[in-house]
């Protein structure tokens, strides 16, 4: 089985980290690789961002199904250009967010997330709702680090973000701790030491799930909103991600489920 985890930034350093997220979970028939976009945003914690992330996150999707890619994980908790990259793939794509409250709920009655800064805790909220969590979701917590400052021992991380785990359980009601950045992936093992309940990271929880998904030989459905997308013209800048019209399938042969010039 071939997965592929894409950070959707463009810093190396976070796509090496999720990457080996992904890879200390994988089992042992699966290859994992972990990529980034040609362009776009270093970090991603505005919505500004967000947008300009999914483009190159996109073309990311459209190389692997190029390649034969078995499923996706998108390593960033905004789960940005979910509902897109599941247009264009034929197998699963799961995002960190959803995957890591869906494993939460299953390990714990509720559950707290801890995020990098304020302004993102309303596109988590906004997830939460999405995916059916408002009831199980005790809050959103801010460290106020950012993200590429994760992974500097001189900002205090993980120590500011265990503080902010616990006060998820001891002032919220938190029986579980969602990790709200793929930047955090490597504190949770030691955070789920020091706080005492379940600490999730989404890059592992997305990566076992996809694998389990894969697995079912459960893809992508082609029906209703998650057809691919119809053949139209770009324009400017995007006019290389036209989505062409499927070759004719020669008489006789299987039509493949999906198909794209480009994304
Ligand atoms: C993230 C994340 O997971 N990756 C990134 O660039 N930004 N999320 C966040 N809440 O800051």
């Amino acid at each position: 089985m071939h997965l592929r985890v894409i950070n959707p930034n463009t810093t190396r350093a976070m796509t090496d980290l999720v990457g080996r997220a992904a890879r200390g979970v994988a089992g042992p028939g699966t290859l994992v690789d972990a990529v980034q976009p040609t362009m776009g945003p270093a970090s991603i914690e505005s919505h500004y961002e967000e947008a300009l992330a999914v483009p190159g996150l996109l073309e990311q999707v459209a190389l692997g199904e190029a390649e034969g890619v078995d499923g996706y994980v998108v390593a960033c908790f905004g789960d940005p250009g979910l509902d897109a990259a599941r247009e264009l793939a034929r197998g699963p794509v799961l995002g960190i967010a959803q995957a890591a409250m869906h494993a939460a709920t299953m390990v714990a009655r509720r559950f707290g997330i801890v995020t990098t800064l304020g302004r993102t805790t309303g596109r988590a909220r906004e997830l939460v709702d999405r995916y059916g969590f408002a009831a199980a979701c005790t809050g959103v917590r801010a460290c106020e680090i950012p993200v590429l400052a994760l992974e500097d021992p001189a900002s205090g991380a993980r120590d500011r973000v265990a503080e902010h785990c616990r006060r998820a359980v001891d002032e919220d009601g938190a029986d579980a701790v969602v990790l709200g950045c793929a930047g955090m992936a490597d504190l949770c093992a030691d955070l789920s030491d020091r706080v005492g309940v379940p600490v999730l990271d989404g890059v592992a929880a997305a990566t076992v799930l996809v694998q389990g998904l894969v697995t079912l030989g459960a893809r992508s459905s082609t029906r209703g909103e998650y057809a691919p997308p119809p053949p139209k013209a770009m324009a400017g800048l995007l006019a290389g991600f036209e989505v062409r019209a499927p070759a004719p399938v020669p008489a006789g042969e299987r039509p493949a489920q999906r198909q794209h010039a480009r994304v």
